[in-house]
């Protein structure tokens, strides 16, 4: 090698510094020894975490930037090594989160000779096309010269337009090989750039006149609120004119949910006043959601939105998702909070704004209504003593002893739908889930990326007994790495949102969802409590509704990695004010309220 010149592992570990990348996540593997190597010349600058499955480094990832809003990295082997990782990429690609995953790949010079572990009967090393459907692009060096460029493209893709997880596969070779005299600088090419676009004017001025002349305004937020930095904006919005906000799964927190203008999730398992207010809505305006099935009562009209004719303004970074699923009377493309800030400009501008705000009592009455309606029909939840814990209590007594800059990072499986429903989040961050790919386990391990994300607050996991067994590898981890989380499982003996599926919609024909023993034939599970002890993390058990609350601030209070193996009933699904269908299947009916009809 010539002197002075970086080989590629080098100029990519020196890119995520200069980045600011505080830690990569990952697994060894021979493909990706170099790359360790030179995160190993780099330990002072880089903090390199090992973990013991792959999926958990790229939740651990995910969530890291969800929390610090800091794209971070990680680095797998070649062959099966990266082939755990698809669900993570996944996972972050329908929820639009990035992270630079790094896969190693076999010599080459050996490419196409089958070598071990290579993928090779389509095609040569043939990585990319496994992941292709996972995540934004694929970055595939093959000298070592290439990778400057790679690396700072791939960077600029991650975290441009709409960010998702990028993949830079490497083949052995070239982590070795001279790539160049210095690392491409952030400062020169990608820190330089803002995605922050606004809306076309002429359509900014639209958007505020349908909002000043609509009668039943609602605000639907997603994600795109909460990612985006527009909470302050979009709160300054909704008081201005006095809009009701609503709010998808993935946008909760974005206002908080005690605000009086919150009106709570949208949903199939929304609350009331939220779903019976965006269905009555004649203008809605929808910032950055995709309208997905369980937002939507699965398209079916009446139930969430009824759409025409409620007008629809839908604001989104990425027009693909505009018109996707619903008509739309203006659509915009531009960044959520940029928007926000052009319509309080136009406000400055406008007369009669108080006069709109004024004119919104007696709907803002009517949702009050609502709302104590659907405070009564959920009431007795709160208060049941049964044990099993009734799940409506759990998701309560987990809320309550959380404190304010607490961060709940859930699992996918029914604990999340009673999750959703029955926390109050006050902060952008305070409830995270995945509401696009979904995949069991996001929780058991994203929790430890909030955790380092944040170090000063606490940060608790509620996950299935089902995910937290398929992932319970991160008890190591939390160990290792001195990682103070709580786990709490919500141990209900099954795969309990499919079981509801079977008994909901297959006349109660269960198979393959419960655990049971097989000479008992009784409910069994591991000890996960003694399973946490046996890795050095403490555990307790908790079956009494009145216990939780108290197993929950003591966990914190430890301030070491924590287990608490709660256990909760599966037999009630948490009901609400829309529907799902599973074309073919079935539909479920509203717990509560009816389908909305405009005719
Ligand atoms: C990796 C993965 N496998 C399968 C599924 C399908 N699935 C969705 S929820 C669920 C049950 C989860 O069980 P558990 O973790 O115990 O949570 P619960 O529903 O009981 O709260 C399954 C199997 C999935 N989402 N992800
Ligand atoms: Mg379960």
């Amino acid at each position: 090698m010539t002197k002075n010149m970086l080989d590629g592992g080098q100029v990519i570990v020196d890119y995520l510094i200069r980045e600011r990348v505080p830690y990569v996540f990952g697994l060894c593997g021979h493909g990706n020894i170099q790359l360790i190597d030179a995160l190993y010349e780099r330990a002072s600058d880089i903090k390199t975490i090992s973990v013991h499955h792959e999926t958990v480094a790229g939740f651990m990832a995910d969530v890291f930037y969800r929390v610090s809003g800091q794209p971070t990295a990680t680095f797998t082997s070649c062959g099966p090594g990266s082939a755990n990782l698809p669900i993570a990429l996944g996972n972050s690609f329908l929820d639009s989160v990035p992270f630079l995953a790094i896969t190693g790949n076999v010599p080459t010079s050996q490419f196409n000779r089958g070598a071990f572990q290579e993928l090779y009967r389509h095609y040569q090393a043939d990585f990319p096309s496994t992941v292709r459907a996972y995540c934004k692009r694929v970055f595939q060096p093959t000298r070592g010269e290439m990778v400057p460029l790679a690396i700072r493209q791939a960077w600029k893709t991650m975290v441009t337009g709409r960010p998702g997880p990028v993949v830079l596969d490497v083949p052995f070779d070239v982590f070795k090989e001279a790539a160049a005299e210095e690392t491409p600088k952030p400062e020169e090419w990608n820190a330089n750039i803002s995605c922050r676009c606004g809306a076309d004017p002429d359509g900014v001025v639209k958007a505020v006149d349908m909002l000043l002349a609509a009668e039943r305004p609602v605000i639907l937020i997603g994600q795109g609120v909460k990612y985006g930095g527009a909470s302050a904006d979009l709160l300054q919005l909704a008081e201005r004119l006095q809009i009701p906000v609503a709010s998808s799964s993935s946008g909760l927190g974005g206002i908080d949910t005690e605000h009086p203008l919150s009106v709570g999730l949208v949903a199939r398992n929304g609350a009331y006043s939220a779903n019976h207010a965006t269905r009555q809505a004649d203008v809605l305006l929808a910032l950055g959601v995709r309208f997905d099935d369980r937002t939507s009562s699965s398209w079916l009209p009446g139930y969430s939105f009824t759409i025409p004719p409620t007008k629809l303004i839908h604001v989104d970074i990425d027009p693909d998702e505009i018109a996707r699923n619903y008509p739309v009377a203006l659509g915009l493309m531009a960044d959520v909070r940029t928007f926000l800030r052009q319509v309080l400009a136009e406000l400055d501008r406008r007369k009669g704004v108080a006069d709109a705000a004024a004119s919104r009592a007696k709907w803002l009455k009517a949702i009050d209504g609502y709302r104590r309606e659907w405070a009564a029909f959920i009431a007795p939840g709160f208060t049941d003593d049964a044990s099993p814990i009734h799940p409506q209590r759990a998701a309560h007594e987990i809320d309550k002893a959380l404190p304010k800059d607490a961060i709940l990072v859930s699992d996918i499986g029914i604990h999340h739908n009673w999750l959703i429903q029955f926390c109050k989040p006050k902060r952008p961050d305070s409830l995270i889930g995945s509401m696009g790919f979904g995949p069991m386990g996001f929780g058991v391990a994203g929790v430890l990326g909030a955790k380092l994300a944040a170090p000063d607050r606490p940060c608790v996991a509620v996950v299935g007994d089902g995910a937290f067994f398929m992932h319970a590898s991160v008890l190591g981890t939390a160990v290792e790495y001195d990682i103070p989380v709580v786990w709490v499982v919500w141990n209900n003996y099954a795969y309990a949102s499919i079981r509801g599926l079977q008994r909901g919609y297959l006349g109660g024909r269960e198979l393959a969802t419960d655990f049971k023993h097989p000479a008992t034939g009784e409910p069994y599970n591991p000890d996960f409590a003694a399973m946490a002890r046996s890795a050095g993390v403490e555990g307790v058990t908790i079956d009494r509704a009145a216990d939780l609350g108290a197993a929950v601030r003591a966990g914190i209070a430890t301030g070491r990695p924590y287990l608490i193996d709660a256990k909760i009933s599966a037999d009630k699904n948490p009901g609400g004010a829309g529907v799902w269908d599973l074309p073919g299947t079935g539909r479920s009916q509203p717990a509560f309220g009816g389908r909305h009809s405009t005719g």
